[in-house]
Parts: structure tokens; sequence; C-alpha cells
């Protein structure tokens, strides 16, 4: 069987890597090669960025409007195609194509549509005072570097595309080279949308080389990073001295602080989406569950016969909850930290094992979802990221207990909070050190606010405004009359 070429888009073609390198791409959930990615290097990204730098000044002079109105020509066309692309994601990343149809796919089309209309109505400040009048401009950067990773391929790419474009900028973007097929069949909606060449290169390849290149390319005025912490060190280590904008979403370990008056069957019910959806590979996940000690035993208990029941396999089933693991490297390093939980003195409560489905998946990369017990919030499995099926539970005493395991983190991404006492609520999410919080629901979004964490999870924020302000360079001019 001949393997699907993915190519690279760079002046509103599509192309073969320069270097005549390729990556093998794989489909998770057969464990097969399926098609081939460029592995670019620095000869691409030089290609992308004089494109970039060709077209950025007549499409930084369009109107916000002319440049929405092709942002939405290509949300349209996302829509109009929204099956294929599911399908796409799916056997891309290994998530259940139910997932992909209902949660990825429309969030990148939205994307699209929300920073069309953010740019369009983007208003900036003026300062008056006694004869003198003070008006700020946000104008575009020129070429921006966009890096995304795995776990939501198209949904976080598009996420930093469109504001990037709206705001007037002309982009050079590296998606995952774990996950490159969505990104690829992006293109060819943006050329079919009719996006003037160069406006938007996707530069296909390894974190290592092509990602590198990307971030020593010297003209390229800002870096947006999606990705774990240990790279996002290493983005910055190398993007900061060369005094660029930067933008760093990273890791989580997330807590759901659980208090005993909560709505305990809604709570249950969203545990399982917070833990598990996407195969537990959303940083926003609640990877550790903290419940008030009267409610514990019985939390844990009605936790683990709910996640017995979800259905682990081929993620073409309509009934699928938890599909593959997205490559086997990932696949080891999960099973490698259960095995840690377990010599940390950790009680498998359910799951910790893989799963070999029958059929056409019976090669493929599955994990059953996994709870634990018993484990002090200092070690390893609390302490590190895992980005899997895997949540840990541990009791707390009262509130002040729930804020020391909670913040007892080196990540600070977000954080949901479970009770009926909203005074305790506002409370505990004014003191939890994290950048996202949920009170009594889970990744309930409204793409206005800003998004991002603190600590090792992330510098500066996307969505809405964050966004714009992000790619754009604020001057002041002050007027003497
Ligand atoms: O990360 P990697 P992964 C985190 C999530 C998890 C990780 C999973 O918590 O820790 O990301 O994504 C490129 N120079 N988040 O394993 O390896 C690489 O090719 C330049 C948090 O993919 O960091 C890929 O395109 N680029 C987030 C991207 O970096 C390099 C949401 C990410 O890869 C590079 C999603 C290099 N030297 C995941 N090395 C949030 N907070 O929202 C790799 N890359």
């Amino acid at each position: 069987m001949s393997l699907i070429e993915i190519k690279n888009y760079i002046n509103g073609e599509l192309t073969s890597p320069l270097s005549g390198e390729w990556l093998p791409n794989v489909d998770p959930a057969v464990g097969e090669t399926y098609s081939q990615v460029p592995d670019s290097d620095e000869a691409d990204i030089e290609a992308a960025f004089n494109a970039a730098h060709q077209a950025h000044p007549d499409w930084a002079s369009r109107s916000a409007e002319q440049r929405s109105e092709i942002l939405l020509r290509i949300a349209d066309l996302i829509d109009q195609n929204s099956e294929e692309l599911a399908e796409i994601e799916s056997r891309d990343n290994g998530k259940p194509l139910t997932l992909a149809r209902n949660v990825d796919i429309p969030r990148c089309s939205t994307n699209l549509r929300h920073f069309a209309a953010t740019m369009v109505a983007y208003g900036s400040q003026s300062h008056a005072s006694k004869g003198v009048l003070n008006y700020t401009l946000r104008q575009p950067l020129g070429v921006v570097g966009i890096i995304s990773p795995w776990n939501l391929p198209l949904y976080l790419f598009t996420w930093k595309i469109a504001p990037a474009l709206a705001a007037g900028n002309c982009v050079i973007g590296k998606p995952s080279e774990i996950t490159p097929m969505t990104a690829f069949r992006f293109s060819q909606l943006c050329q079919q949308a009719g996006l003037p060449n160069g406006v938007l290169n996707v530069v296909h390849g390894s974190g290592a080389r092509t990602g590198n290149a990307l971030i020593h390319q010297p003209e390229i005025k800002a870096i947006s990073f999606t990705g774990g912490t240990v790279t996002g060190r290493h983005v910055a280590s190398i993007v900061a001295p060369q005094f660029k904008k930067l933008s760093l979403e990273m890791g989580g370990k997330n807590p759901a602080v659980v208090f005993d008056d909560c709505d305990f069957d809604n709570k249950l019910d969203k545990t399982m989406l917070s833990s598990f959806s996407n195969q537990g590979q959303i940083c926003l996940c609640n990877s550790r569950i903290l419940v008030q000690q009267p409610l514990y035993e019985k939390f844990v208990e009605a936790l683990v016969a709910r996640t017995q029941t979800l259905k682990v396999g081929d993620p073409r089933e309509p009934d699928t909850r938890l599909g593959a693991i997205v490559s086997e490297p990932h696949f080891r390093k999960i099973l490698a930290a259960i095995a840690t939980a377990q010599a940390e003195g950790g009680r498998i409560r359910c799951g910790g094992v893989p799963l070999q489905p029958s059929g056409r998946c019976q090669n493929g990369f599955f994990i059953q979802p996994t709870v634990i017990t018993d484990l002090p919030n200092d070690c390893s499995t609390n302490q590190q990221e895992i980005f899997g099926p895997v949540v840990t539970v541990q009791p707390f005493v009262d509130e002040a207990h729930a804020l020391q395991l909670a913040n007892d983190s080196q990540y600070g991404l977000s954080a949901s909070i479970w009770t009926s006492d909203i005074s305790r609520a506002l409370r505990v999410a004014e003191n939890i050190d994290v950048g996202v919080v949920w009170v009594n629901d889970w990744l309930v979004r409204d793409l206005r606010t800003p998004f991002g964490g603190v600590k090792q999870s992330g510098v500066g924020r996307e969505g809405g405004d964050e966004a714009i302000r992000f790619f754009t360079q604020t001057k002041n001019i002050s007027i003497s009359y």
C-alpha cells in the first residue's frame, strides 16, 4: 500500500521537503505507518520565511474586514468538510471519531470565526489630558512562528493561527510531527479559500530539526508554543535572548477539589470527562482528585464503578469513549508512570494495564482508564505530568488542607472546585495558584476569556483580547494642541 505523502504548504504551494527527508506517520489505533511527513530543515523554514516576509506588506495593509472575510471562508470550508476532517483527526491521533466530530473540528471553525469577529470589533485606547491627546496603536508584528502539540492537533493549530492572521501577521506554523494530517488538509482548504500566497506557511517536521530551525530563525518576531514543559523551557532559552515575544502553553497536573456538599452525580459525570476525555491527553484534564474526608470512600467506589463502564477500543465505533494513545512512545511512558505509582505504594483501583482489542485494532496502543489511591501528594505520580488516562484520588480534611494539596505542585494550569457553598468556591478559587478555574463544571470555554497557566504550566495568555495583544506591537502616540 503506498503511503500518503503529507506536504508542506509554502508560498501557496504544496511542496516536498527540500531536505528530501521524511518521517513515518503512524495510525495509533492499528499500530501501522500509513503516511509520511516531511522532516523539513532550515532551507524549508527559510523558504517559508521569505514567502511570509514578501506577503506581509499586502496582508497587513488590508482592512480587518478584508482579512476576516477570508478567515470566514476558511471556516465555511472546515464546516463543509467537517466529517472528513474528523475522520482524519481520529485516525491520526487515535481519539474517538465521535470526539473529533463533536469537539475538535467544530472548535477549529469557531476559532477562525471568533477571531475574525474580534478583529473587526477591535478598538484601542486613547488617553486625553489638558492639551494632550494620547492614542494607542496595535500594529501587526510581521512574520510570526507557531508550534503546536499532538493532543488537539487542528483545534490548537487554528487557535493560534486565527488571531495571528486576523491581526495582520503572516505565519509559519509547525504542527506536531506525530499528528500532521489535519494541518495538511487545512493547508488545502486555505488554498481553496484563496488565502494569498505566503500569508500562512505550514512546515512539517520533527521538533529537533524543524522546530529548532523555526525558533532560531532571526527575523521571526514572535513564537507561540504549546507543548510540554521540557520543550517549552528549551524554546524559551533560544527565543528569549532574541528579545522576541513568546507565549508558552505547557503541561499541567490539575486538581479537582470535591467538597462533601457537592452535587455528587453531576460531579461524577463531569469527572469521567475531566479525567479520561481524549484518553486523558488534554492538559486541562483533572489528574489529581481531592475529596473531602466524609465523602472519600463513597466517591472512590462510585468513580471506580463508573470508570469500569467506559468502552475502550476502536475509535471508529460510536460507543467508544477512549480511543488509542497517540503513539507507542507515549503509550510506554504512561505504562511506566503506572509502574512507578505501584512502586511508590499506590493502590490500582481499576485499569492500570494495556488493552488489546480484537480485530483491526489488535496491534494498537490502548490503556484501560486507571484510578489510583493511597499515594501522598509529594510522590512522583502526583508531581509529574502523566498526560494519559490515569488519575489519583486523595482525601482532605478541610478547606485549608485542600488548598495546601492543590497548590503543592510545580504546575499551575487549571483547577475545578465542586461545592454548593458559593462563598467557599470563590474563596478557594481566589487562593488556588492556577490560570483557569471552573466551579461545578469543567472545560466550559468562552473564547473571550484569558487562557493559560502559571509556574511550569506557562507564560502569557491566549484567548480574546489577550491573543490580539500578543500578536500585535503596542505603540502610544501623543499629540499636543
Ligand atoms: O509536547 P512537545 P507534546 C502539553 C501536555 C504535554 C505535552 C504533549 O501537557 O506535556 O504538551 O505534547 C515541538 N524546538 N500540552 O508531547 O514534545 C514538537 O515538534 C522547537 C499543554 O507534543 O513539547 C511539537 O510540535 N519545537 C498545552 C511541539 O513542540 C520543538 C495543551 C510540542 O511538542 C522542539 C497541549 C524544539 N527543540 C499540550 N522539540 C496547554 N497548556 O494548553 C519539540 N518541538
